[in-house]
């Protein structure tokens, strides 16, 4: 009997390559998103004996339970967790940045993450599952302009850390992935549209793509039983680090 993966953050970018990957290696998948319409595009694409779609805005709890609740038969029992939606707001210094775009990248990347983990932990530890939690470099190094997303992406791998101590002699597994630069829709949203922007980044970059993701989140989720890859940090080879800084006044 084929097993199901829930991905949160499918209408695009990496979940929508992770649901594609996972389906193709005869998996079923609950595809999470607000855009309703990329949700049935997925279904169209990929079959609806492989993929339910459930539209919710993660951070709206109670549309989160009931998409829960109404998991059909055939998607209602979860193998593996792919906590992937999320986002950054804005590049700015702490100091200039919008207060509102913070609540934003606390309300998705934390909050909603801990709640849809919360909620579906009894049933991971029953079946043995896997959690996938998706942060990013920005969590393990700071540069100018992370402040609060780089903040949230910490809070998630070492949210997933403490996950593997609580869940010590369960057999659930814990995986952090931490990218760095990718092309997605990411930058479009962190520039709040600025396509221009997003072309600019990843211009002659060569970044990761969607699928180099995915893969690793097939992975690690994907492993022998006894195996538990902790944090998988990666990027693109033309990404690095930069020194620090010294200011003389
Ligand atoms: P995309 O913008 O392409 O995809 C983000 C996904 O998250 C979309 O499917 C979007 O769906 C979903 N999402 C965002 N907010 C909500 C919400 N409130 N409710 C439901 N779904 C939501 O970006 P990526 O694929 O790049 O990002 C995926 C994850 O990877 C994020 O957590 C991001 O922080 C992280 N990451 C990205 C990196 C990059 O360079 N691209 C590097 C490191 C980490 P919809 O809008 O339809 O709701
Ligand atoms: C975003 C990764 O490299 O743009 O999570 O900071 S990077």
């Amino acid at each position: 009997m084929s097993k199901t993966a829930f991905i949160t953050g499918a209408t695009s970018g990496f979940g929508l390559a992770a649901a594609r990957r996972f389906v193709a290696a005869g998996w079923k998948v609950v595809a999470g998103g607000r855009r309703r319409e990329r949700l049935q595009a997925l279904v169209d694409e990929l079959g609806s004996a492989n993929v339910h779609p459930a539209c919710f805005d993660v951070r709206d709890a109670a549309a989160m339970a009931a998409a829960l609740d109404a998991l059909p038969a055939g998607f209602a029992e979860i193998d593996v967790l792919v906590n992937n939606a999320g986002l950054a707001l804005g590049t700015a210094p702490a100091q200039q940045a919008s207060l509102e775009d913070w609540r934003v990248m606390i309300d998705t990347n934390v909050t909603a993450l801990v709640t849809l983990t919360h909620r579906l932990l009894p049933a991971l530890v029953a079946r043995k599952g896997v959690i996938v939690n998706v942060s990013s470099v920005a969590g393990v190094y700071p540069y100018p302009g992370g402040n609060v997303y780089g903040g949230t992406k910490a809070f998630v791998s070492q949210f997933s850390l403490n996950l593997r101590t609580d869940l010590h002699g369960s057999g659930v597994r814990v995986t952090t992935i931490e990218p760095g630069m990718a092309e997605t829709e990411f930058t479009l949203v962190r520039t709040h549209g600025n396509q221009a922007a997003s072309d600019t980044l990843y211009k002659g970059a060569q970044p990761m793509t969607g699928e180099d993701i995915a893969e690793q989140i097939y992975y690690v989720a994907t492993l022998p039983a006894h195996l538990n890859i902790n944090r998988l940090e990666i990027m693109p080879v033309t990404q690095s680090f930069a020194g620090f800084q010294v200011f003389r006044g």
